[in-house]
């Protein structure tokens, strides 16, 4: 297996919108970060993968691009972009950009110049088609609801959108596409970053005639995964911006793939291929909704379902590929009060799931604000929410006449802005994020969660994390090693091997608010473990597992 930084590395996500705000005007931006980087430093991670930061309407927060190669003027300039790389290298912290080139902003001037006739020499930069006034080119769904397709009066034809209205698909059939990305993409890392986070990149690829799809809901719409989900041509697109870009730096590239099947997920992150270095997959952000794709649905998931999307990843890459090991980000609810319990254990599973992600094989991620345990949000109230998909979801409801007290239910535990509340940092107004009003109401608990008084405290969530990164960083045997699970049909605990060259380790994690026992068969020799690292005080029985639990041994052999 290769050695390289970027699996060896801890990453940090920054949301900066709701991360740290400089001037007042209640958005966080670039100088706010800036503010922020001994904090990051001290957390230990060593790679920051921000979220876009590029000029932006602001439709879908930034991942509507106007222009790539210029920062949105809410979050600073490019002097501040410049000098948070130059805060960030000084400390050993590598930056990872958004690339978001699956789509632009409609007010993007490639857009702005493609609606204006057929023959403007932009047109062919988006999906255009024929189409009637009330009827779309095909019945596919936008992933935001409603058909996937927008009519544009002034040239008669509809242009394709798999997200919001205001983030039109790019054409990457045409090759002028594909080489104004590409210097795009070396443009940013000539200016010294260090790679890419690929958003929804395997959706580039569609098929050729945009067929209907036959999987539909009520609406006669659907869809159309595929005939633009890993496509025809996306392994070979991905190829030739490995060649032409990225490739020949010392870059790292994260591919968000919503749906990807096994085959197509080595090859995007083969080794022994030129496409990605590594995948983020959904598999366990879809186990507890009810169907595949409905975003605001929900079912009740087991630990054992669990075990085994880890199980799959982990055999289908091993020495092949790498995986990405993440438990949220910025768009889905915040993961301690997903997979753990943010009420009375919130500060145990916090510390539990954070164990997760430094135990397991792939570069962990953690999202700005777990390191603290911060919780969902719940808004009660439509008033307070945000973002794009899940006022649309509210407004397409809303018309189908549900009521609004059973939406809200659907929303609140869902809805991305659960993780999209400014970051908490300390008891003061605004939890310190800001001092103007935020563009997004504070989570209510920051009194009670927050930096300030976590950092130095014992037994803090705060304090735990950067210990538990510490270890990760000491021992690369939880990096390179083999990972084999033990106890699998326990509901409750998660056990698990890992092991590298004569590195042993045994990870004991509870998911269940009671204690429990586990069994490990007669593999285990307990004289022969080390207790590294628990979120208790106290080391326990062995066999007894209390609630969210989490205990690192190390075999002494
Ligand atoms: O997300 C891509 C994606 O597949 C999402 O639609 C995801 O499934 C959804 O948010 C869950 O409901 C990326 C970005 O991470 C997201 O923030 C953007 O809105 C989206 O692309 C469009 O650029
Ligand atoms: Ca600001």
């Amino acid at each position: 297996m290769k050695k390289k930084w970027w699996k060896e590395g801890i990453v940090y996500q920054i949301y900066p919108r709701s991360f740290n705000d400089s001037n007042g005007d209640g958005i966080g931006d670039i100088r706010g970060i800036i503010n922020k980087v001994d904090y990051i430093q001290n957390l230990g991670v060593n790679i920051i993968w921000l979220n876009p930061v590029y000029k932006s309407p602001n439709d879908d927060n930034g991942y509507d691009i106007s222009d790539y190669m210029d920062i949105m003027n809410e979050f600073g300039t490019m002097e501040d972009w410049e000098e948070l790389l130059e805060e960030l290298h000084k400390r050993k912290i590598k930056l990872i950009m958004d690339l978001v080139v699956n789509h632009t902003s409609d007010e993007h001037e490639w857009f702005l110049e493609s609606k204006k006739s057929k023959d403007n020499p932009y047109r062919d930069y988006y999906i255009w088609k024929d189409g009637k006034k009330e009827k779309e080119p095909n019945n596919w769904l936008s992933i935001f609801g409603g058909s996937a397709w927008k009519y544009d009066e002034n040239t008669e034809q509809y242009y394709l959108h798999l997200f919001s209205k205001k983030q039109p698909d790019l054409n990457w059939e045409n090759s002028e596409v594909r080489d104004e990305i590409y210097d795009m993409m070396k443009w940013w890392l000539d200016k010294g970053i260090d790679g890419f986070r690929l958003d929804a990149i395997n959706l580039i690829s569609k098929v050729k005639g945009l067929p209907d799809t036959t999987d539909v809901n009520d609406d006669g719409y659907g869809l159309g995964t595929d005939y633009y989900v890993n496509g025809p041509k996306f392994h070979k697109w991905i190829e030739e911006a490995n060649i032409n870009t990225f490739g020949k730096y010392d870059a790292m590239t994260v591919g968000e793939c919503g749906h990807i099947d096994d085959e197509g997920a080595l090859k995007l992150v083969g080794e022994s291929r030129n496409e990605l270095d590594m995948i983020f997959n959904f598999d366990h952000m879809k186990l507890d909704l009810n169907e595949k794709i409905e975003r605001f649905s929900h079912r009740e998931w087991k630990l054992t379902e669990f075990k085994e999307i880890f199980e799959k990843w982990h055999r289908l890459l091993y020495k092949k590929g790498w995986n990405s090991i993440y438990l949220g980000n910025h768009d889905f609810p915040r993961a301690v009060s997903r997979y753990g319990n943010d009420d009375e254990f919130r500060v145990e599973s916090s510390k539990m799931l954070g164990t997760f992600l430094m135990t397991m094989p792939g570069t962990p991620y953690i999202y700005q604000g777990d390191e603290i345990g911060m919780t969902n949000s719940n808004f009660k109230d439509i008033e307070k929410y945000r973002d794009v998909e899940t006022l649309n979801y509210y407004k397409e409801q809303k018309e189908k006449g549900l009521k609004e007290e059973e939406i809200m239910e659907k929303i609140a535990p869902k809805s991305r802005d659960n993780a999209r509340t400014p970051m908490q940092w300390n008891s003061n107004e605004n939890a310190g994020f800001s001092t103007g009003t935020p563009w997004i109401d504070l989570n209510s608990n920051y009194k009670n969660i927050n930096v300030e008084d976590q950092m130095g405290k014992k037994g803090s969530v705060l304090e735990y994390y950067k210990k538990i990164i510490r270890y990760r960083k000491n021992n690369l045997g939880l990096v390179y090693g083999d990972f084999k699970i033990l106890d699998k049909e326990n509901e409750k605990v998660f056990s698990y091997i890992r092991e590298y060259e004569n590195e042993k380790y045994l990870i004991i994690l509870s998911f269940f608010e009671k204690e429990s026992k586990i069994n490990l068969g007669n593999k285990i020799d307990e004289e022969k473990l080390e207790l590294e690292i628990s979120n208790y005080e106290d080391r326990g029985k062995f066999y007894n597992i209390r609630p969210y639990e989490a205990r690192i041994y190390k075999f002494t052999r």
